[in-house]
Formats: structure tokens, sequence, C-alpha cells
């Protein structure tokens, strides 16, 4: 049990494809001199990911959350905006770019999204949109949601940073809501270095976040918005091509682990996890779990800290939660108590090391480690 593993084991490790088979693609792109802006495999990528995911048009863009940015550009999107505090920072940032106050409401203990039942209440006359996040790749309410959104006048824009062909009884989960913002990081479960993309459902938002993503350029000569420049390049595309061939056997993989550690967890008074909901292909990005310190007997920074000791490195996300940063704490809708559910999540949870290459006698540790501390 003291054993110290050689190498760290980090909450999360990228997927990579074999090298030789990127090199065929920079050898092409160097050849070619075309590097960025709509380069051919930008094209390729748009092309092979709408039927990959099933959904009608995707812009690419060169990471997550200046793609929530546009996103939110895109839709002319004002005032307030209701979102959950329990997810990345990026996801709130994007609406501080925006001059957009946001407007944190709880989530629910079960799927750790926002509480449709509870975002009623926080819609106000400035209320443009509802920015919600498939945390850990789990798909929200979006049936709710939409209804609550129809009945208001509210835009959504899903923050699905965390899904990657995840589908609802066999619907892609990026097909709901007006927009839906993917990541490619590293650290996701398909990745172009970095990148990111906006999903949406009709041509004439497409020519407009793909304007907006280029400076606003509509032609040589025409700007029509002031755009940033957030185009991924050819070398993202090409890597993303080529990872369409790996991602379905690492989602197996992820499952696979996702599957042991359930097995390996069950029955820890204090500890629970999440199940797979039913009807969902999930993507398996992250393994939380979570430790009540009264029935499991030690804090969670106390599992936390216990398996850094054996070079294991969890990673608490999402503590502290947005609403937690200076930047948001001072909002009324920020303040503790207000959202208790969420405020309980945070201080629990633990994401375990998750990735395809993880070994099983690497699990089988993590799991004897954390069966260890039971008291
Ligand atoms: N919305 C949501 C819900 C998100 O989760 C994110 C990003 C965004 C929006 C924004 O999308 P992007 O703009 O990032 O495309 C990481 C990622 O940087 C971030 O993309 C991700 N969410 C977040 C949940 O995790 P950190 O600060 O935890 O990263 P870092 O550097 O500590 O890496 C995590 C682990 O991964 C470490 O143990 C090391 C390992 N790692 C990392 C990198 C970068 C590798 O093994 N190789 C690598 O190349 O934020």
């Amino acid at each position: 049990m003291s054993k110290k593993t050689n190498e760290p084991i980090l909450v999360t490790r990228p997927l990579l494809p074999p090298l030789e088979e990127f090199q065929e693609y920079l050898k092409d792109i160097w050849a070619s001199k075309w590097l960025t802006n709509n380069g051919k495999y930008h094209q390729a990528l748009e092309k092979a990911l709408c039927e990959y995911l099933g959904v009608k048009y995707i812009s690419l863009f060169v990471n997550g959350t200046l793609a929530l940015v546009t996103a939110l550009q895109a839709l002319r999107i004002s005032g307030e905006v209701i979102t959950t505090p329990f997810s990345f920072v990026a996801s709130t940032h994007s609406l501080w770019w925006n001059n957009i106050k946001p407007v944190f409401v709880d989530i629910d203990p079960v799927s750790c999204n926002l509480d449709p039942n509870k975002i009623e209440a926080a819609i106000t006359q400035h209320t443009t949109a509802i920015l919600p996040v498939h945390v850990y790749g789990n798909p929200c309410d979006v049936h709710r949601i939409k209804e609550i959104a129809d009945t208001y006048g509210l835009k959504v824009i899903y923050d699905a940073c965390h899904t990657f062909g995840v589908t609802i009884n066999d619907i892609p989960v990026l097909n709901f809501g007006d927009l839906s913002v993917m990541s490619f990081h590293a650290t996701k479960v398909y990745n172009t270095f970095e990148g990111g993309a906006i999903v949406c459902h009709d041509e004439a938002t497409k020519n407009r976040i793909d304007n907006l993503k280029n400076f606003g350029f509509t032609d040589e000569t025409t700007v029509v918005a002031p755009g940033i420049n957030a185009k991924m390049n050819e070398v993202q595309a090409a890597m993303g091509l080529l990872q369409l061939k790996y991602v379905d056997q690492a989602i197996v993989k992820r499952k696979k682990i996702a599957e042991r550690y359930r097995e390996g967890l069950k029955g820890i008074a204090g500890l629970t996890y999440l199940e797979d909901f039913p009807g969902v292909r999930h993507c398996y990005p992250y393994f939380p779990i979570l430790i009540d310190k009264d029935k499991f007997g030690k804090t969670r920074d106390e599992v936390y800290e216990e398996l850094k000791k054996h070079n294991i490195f969890g990673r608490r996300y999402f503590y502290p939660l947005i609403s937690q940063f200076p930047t948001y704490s001072g909002l009324e809708s920020a303040q503790p108590g207000k959202m208790p559910v969420a405020e309980k999540m945070t201080e629990e949870v633990i994401c375990l090391p998750l990735y395809p290459d993880l070994k099983n006698d690497e699990i089988i540790l993590i799991i004897k480690i954390i069966k260890g501390l039971v008291t």
C-alpha cells in the first residue's frame, strides 16, 4: 500500500494517434504551404465531424473558450444569462467577455447539471438566454430546458465541452438548444491539441459564426461585425481527422475503466458515483466520486492527499464553484447558501484518473488506496 508508482498517474492523458500517421499529414501541409484560414483539412474536418456527430452545421474554433464567447455574439445575447456554478470557469468567463451578467442557479444532485426546477425563479426582464453545461458529458434535462426557454422566449446555448458523440435515445445531444459549444482540448475525449467548435442548425447562423471567428469578414473587403480571430489551423484540423479513426475505441476503453471503478468502489458507505443515464450513449470523459465526510470518515481532501502520496493525481473538478471566484462572488446569485446542492458537491467531488491507456493494475491500486481509507 505504501508503494509509490514510478510514473505519476494523472487525472488524464491525451489521446494520441500513431506519430507516423500524423507525419504524413504534416508533410502534406508543408508541401501545400496552406497553414490556416479555412484550408482543405479544416473543410474536411467540418464535413467529417458533421457526419460523425450527426449534426447539420459545425464551425471549427481554435479552442472551446473562444467558441463560447463567439456563440454568445452570434446570437447577440446581452443582459442576464442563467448558468451553472458547477463547471470549468471558462463557461462563465464567456459571459464576462461579452459584458453579460451571469445569474447562477443551483444544480441537480443526481446529474450535477443546472436544475431546471430552479431556473424560472431566476428569470427577470433582463434574462435573454440560458447557458447550461452537460457536466462530465452527462446530458442536461434538455426537454424541460426547451420548455422553459420557449415559454419565456429565451435562447439556449449548451456548453457541450465535455460531450463527444453523446446521444439521448439515439438523438445527438448537440442537436438540442440553439447552439452547442464543444472543446477539443488535449484533456478531452477527442482532441486537436487545442480546439473547439460551435454546432448550429441553419446555414445563416453558420455563416454568421464563420464571419465572427474571422474578424467579421464576409469577403476580401467587407467587415460586417467586430469579429475575432478564433480560427482552427490546418495542423489542428489534420489531427482532428486522424483522431476520428481512434476515438471510438478510446470511448470503449473509457467505458470499461468506468465500469471497473464502479465495480471496485460499490457499497462503500459515504462514497457515491454517477451511474449511466437511461437511454444515453456516454463518452466517459471523467470519473467523479463524491465523498460524504460524515459517512466515509474522511474528507474529500484527505482522499485527494492520500492519492497524491502515492503519486496519483485526481482533480477536484469542479472546486471551487465558479460563483466563488472573486470575479463573480459579489453577485447576488453567488451568495453563500443560495445554491446548497452545488456548495455541497464542490466540497465532496474528486475526479479519479480516467484515460484510455490507464492500466488495470493502476485502477486496482487506486481502488485499494481509497478502500484503505475506510475507517
Ligand atoms: N467549458 C467546459 C465545461 C470545460 O471543461 C472547458 C475546458 C471549457 C469550457 C473551455 O474549453 P477550452 O478553451 O479549454 O477548449 C483542463 C483543460 O485545460 C480545460 O480544457 C478543461 N475544460 C478543464 C476541465 O481541464 P486544467 O487547468 O485542469 O489543465 P491541466 O493543465 O492542469 O491538465 C489537467 C491534467 O491533464 C494534468 O494532470 C496534466 C494532464 N495533461 C494536460 C495537458 C494539457 C496532459 O497529460 N497532457 C496535456 O497536454 O484545465
